[in-house]
Order: structure tokens, then sequence, then C-alpha cells
């Protein structure tokens, strides 16, 4: 199995609800390192580049309005698969549909607000690093 990176950003719904260390909590029992960790609050700017390519959709702006709505925690995992065994456990993107067991089926009942993002590929990944940390580690 390969051991890849990816990134994931804890929601301001995650972080207002206090799910960070249950959740994290959940990345490092399945077996993920935590390589780099951050809270912080995205600016409209950096909101605007992690999220360009839905710079066309409809819910662009919600989108940008709702992560800059207040505190995210951002983290670089590392482990086999990372990429895609992470983005099976966040769960499907609305979350009311999204399968029991998974953190957005469990946690989420939201779309916009639906607790956690996750890189859905390495070019993904590599794009939202520089826009969050300085140096992918
Ligand atoms: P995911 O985060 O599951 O990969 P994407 O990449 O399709 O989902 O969408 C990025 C983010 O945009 C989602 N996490 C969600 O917050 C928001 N989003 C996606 N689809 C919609 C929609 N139809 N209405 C409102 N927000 C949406």
């Amino acid at each position: 199995m390969m051991t890849e990176q990816t990134l994931i950003v804890i929601k301001p719904d995650g972080v207002k609800r206090h799910l960070c260390g249950m959740i994290l909590s959940r990345f490092e029992q399945k077996g993920f390192d935590i390589n780099n960790i951050k809270s912080f609050y995205f600016t409209s700017q950096k909101a605007k580049e992690f999220y360009a390519p839905h710079k066309d959709k409809t819910f662009f702006d919600d989108l940008v309005t709702f992560i800059t709505s207040g505190m995210v925690v951002a983290c670089i995992l590392n482990g086999p698969n990372a990429i895609t065994t992470i983005r099976l456990m966040i769960g499907a993107t609305r979350s009311f549909e999204s399968a029991p067991g998974t953190i957005r089926g469990d946690l989420g009942l939201g779309i916009t607000d639906n607790v956690i993002h996750s890189s859905d590929s390495y070019e993904s990944f590599i794009k939202e690093s520089r826009v969050i940390f300085d140096r992918i580690i």
C-alpha cells in the first residue's frame, strides 16, 4: 500500500461544536499520523483560493461566507492510501445522505456546513496545502 499525505479541514461548524478531538481521534485510531496541524481563520482571499475549483458554482459565495465565518482546524495526515481512505471516512457531501459510520453521516446534516473537508486528489492536496501551510511536510 502506498503511503501518502492528505489534507483535512474541520470547518467552522465542527470547531464550534467542539468536534475536533473526536474527529482527529478517528483518524489516529485508524492509523494515520498527524504531520502538521493549525487552527486559523480563513481570509476571504484565501477562502476563494482554496475553493477556486468551485468558483463558477452557484454555491461559491455561500461556501466562502461559511468557511470564513469562524475558526477552522487544518491538518496534514500521513498514511496508506490516505486520500481515498479519508474521503471514505468523511462520507458523502450531503451529510443527511452520508452513510452512518462516516464523520458526516454521524455528525452532520448540512451540505455547506458538512463538518469537514478533505482533498479529493493528489493535485488538490498540493494546491490546498499551499494555500493553508507555508510548506508541505
Ligand atoms: P466534498 O467536500 O464532499 O468533496 P465538493 O468538493 O463537491 O464536496 O464541494 C465542496 C464543498 O462545497 C462541499 N464540502 C460543500 O460544503 C459545498 N457544496 C457542494 N455542493 C453543494 C451544493 N449543492 N450546495 C451548497 N454547497 C455545496
